[in-house]
């Protein structure tokens, strides 16, 4: 995986490896030790009684049992303000909006917590594409040469092989299509290790998934969702977030939010000169 030094981003090379290279990029040290603290304590406190909150892509963990060994905590921006300086991180807003386009979107941000012994997920892509087994349902003719999607994981615990660092196949973004157990994933895989405060920025069209964790820690990290504009977002955010929160919200936030973009949008209603506008 591509190490990317937070002090000298080229903003063209991470994109060109992210479409066209292996699909990830780590930057190293991203986050303070102090801003992985704070978050990891808040995880694990809103996911230490919580087994309900489980994610897809786990089948094999429902036939076992070991599903509530893996936990989900949604709506972090309502959890800490932490969570929106990790979001908005300066560094990867400017690399996104190389990617995504300047007006990207939040879809969502999430922590995935493995405690030990927990299971991982099967190899998937991520929304929008996370159904593409059923491609039938996208429009014809979709393919990877421009991405409706990055993900960024935040790690906050030693990410080891041993502790079920994210595997991925490098290179799968450019097929844009659902691995099946004939593409022998965990064979080919390689794994996104990293250290608390590292961020891993990938193209969720990679085939990934999370590994089982086999050491004697949990195993944390936050998911952030990223999309265009115009991809619905997978967490309906705002909905979610007290007004205190969509009030104070900064400009990126507010970009990262949706809450600059109008549409669907009531064209009837809006203001005459708007509509005709846009139109
Ligand atoms: O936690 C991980 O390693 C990856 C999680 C993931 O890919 C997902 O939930 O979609």
């Amino acid at each position: 995986m591509l190490r990317v030094s937070p002090d000298a981003v080229d903003p063209d090379a991470v994109v060109r490896e992210l479409l066209h290279g292996g699909g990830a990029v780590v930057f190293p040290g991203l986050f303070t030790p102090a801003q992985v603290a704070e978050a990891r304590a808040i995880v694990m406190r809103h996911s230490d009684a919580d087994d309900g909150k489980v994610t897809h892509f786990q089948g094999e963990a429902e036939a076992s049992g070991t599903l509530s060994l893996q936990r989900r905590v949604w709506n972090l921006l309502a959890k800490g303000d932490v969570f929106a300086q990790m979001a908005a991180h300066p560094v990867l807003m400017r690399v996104l909006r190389r990617f995504l386009g300047s007006e990207f979107v939040m879809g969502s941000i999430a922590a995935n917590r493995i405690l030990p012994g927990g299971p991982g997920q099967e190899p998937h892509v991520d929304y929008p594409y996370w159904d593409f087994h059923s491609p039938e349902t996208h429009p014809v003719g979709l393919n990877a040469s421009f991405p409706m999607n990055a993900q960024v994981s935040i790690i906050l615990d030693p990410f080891t092989e041993e502790s079920g660092a994210t595997a991925y196949v490098p290179g799968t973004q450019r097929e844009l299509r659902y691995p099946t157990e004939a593409d022998g994933f965990f064979d080919r895989c390689e794994r996104m290790t990293g250290e608390p405060g590292d961020a891993v920025l990938f193209f969720g069209a990679v085939w990934h998934c999370a590994m089982p964790n086999r050491s004697a820690h949990d195993r944390n990290a936050i998911l952030t969702q990223y999309l265009p504009k115009w991809v619905k977002p997978m967490e309906d955010m705002p909905a979610a977030l007290p007004r205190v929160v969509l009030d104070g919200a900064s400009d990126d936030l507010r970009q990262l939010l949706g809450l600059n973009y109008p549409y669907p949008e009531v064209l009837d209603a809006a203001a005459g000169g708007n509509a005709e506008g846009r139109a």
